[in-house]
């Protein structure tokens, strides 16, 4: 497979549309971006390993992500293995140029969606899947995604609320603007972003989404919710439990590098598609 290897992606402050896509899915991926971390599993080795133990690591590799900085889901995962200290090789997929459509990436991923994690083999496509799996496999402790069954069930609920609600809602607002050519918003699309923006300030009766410290429910429901609150805002006056949310998580250290770039990114995409869109139309 001929996946591009992501680098750091830095852009102006003020960039357009082409600019946006055309840097975050071509120009400045070329290199492999390192999530260093010195606790990485892969690189270190305990001074008590035997020989045939030494060999293995060796042999291992870092597992591999396939992502794009826009899309939220890789995101929520970028976030979670910041947190954990994992270091993960990063592939680009480039939806625009239909990489997960070639047949290697549908034999990985049959739906065809990013990301997909390939470790040593072990493919596991879905974010919310990767997400539990890289915590369970890699964790020092089940603080991001919790072994007792019912914190464990209440945070099931809140992947799931993020995948079947805030981003089904969030991609049915922005897909038509930026692949099928449409300038509008239509009102009953921006009302369901609402009520979700209502369901979720709603949930938030702890600091975190489901408890008193963040876990893979806060880094799932963020990557969508930063994405969103570029196109339709958050109103301090109603939704305030979400705004104080979003600070702190804005307060972790990885933040900003694993999802407020790409966040910011994606909804100037959609908001500058939506003019140029508009443009097109008006010709
Ligand atoms: N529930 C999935 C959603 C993944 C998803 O839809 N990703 C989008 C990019 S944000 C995608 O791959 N779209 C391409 C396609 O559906 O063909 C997850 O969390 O991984």
């Amino acid at each position: 497979m001929n996946f591009t290897h992501r680098s750091r992606i830095s852009l102006p402050n003020k960039f357009t549309i082409s600019e946006v896509l055309v840097s975050a899915l071509f120009g400045h991926q070329q290199n492999t971006r390192k999530l260093n971390n010195p606790t990485n599993k892969f690189t270190q080795q305990s001074a008590s390993s035997n020989h045939r133990d030494k060999i293995e690591k060796v042999a291992m590799s870092r597992p591999i992500l396939y992502t794009l900085h826009l899309s939220p889901p890789c995101r929520a995962v970028e976030l979670t293995a910041k947190a954990l200290g994992l270091d993960l090789e990063q592939k680009v997929v480039n939806l625009l140029t239909g990489d997960h459509l070639k047949p290697d990436y549908l034999k990985m991923n049959p739906q065809h969606t990013i990301p997909v994690l390939d470790d040593n083999g072990t493919i596991i496509p879905e974010s919310h899947a990767i997400m539990i799996y890289l915590v369970s496999k890699y964790g020092k402790d089940d603080s991001l995604y919790s072994k007792e069954i019912v914190k464990q069930a209440k945070l099931n609920a809140a992947l799931h609320f993020e995948s079947g609600v805030l981003f089904a809602r969030m991609r049915f607002l922005f897909e038509p603007i930026l692949f099928r050519g449409s300038s509008e918003m239509p009102a009953d699309r921006t009302e369901y972003i609402e009520k979700a923006y209502q369901l979720l300030e709603d949930t938030l009766v702890d600091d975190y989404v489901v408890g008193s410290t963040p876990t893979i429910a806060d880094f799932s429901c963020i990557s969508t919710i930063s994405s969103l609150m570029g196109v339709i805002p958050l109103e301090s006056t109603k939704y305030p439990k979400i705004l104080a949310w979003v600070d702190r998580l804005k307060a972790l250290p990885y933040y900003e590098e694993a999802n407020e770039s790409g966040a910011v990114q994606l909804s100037s995409a959609v908001l500058a598609s939506k003019e140029k869109n508009a443009a097109k139309a008006s010709l």
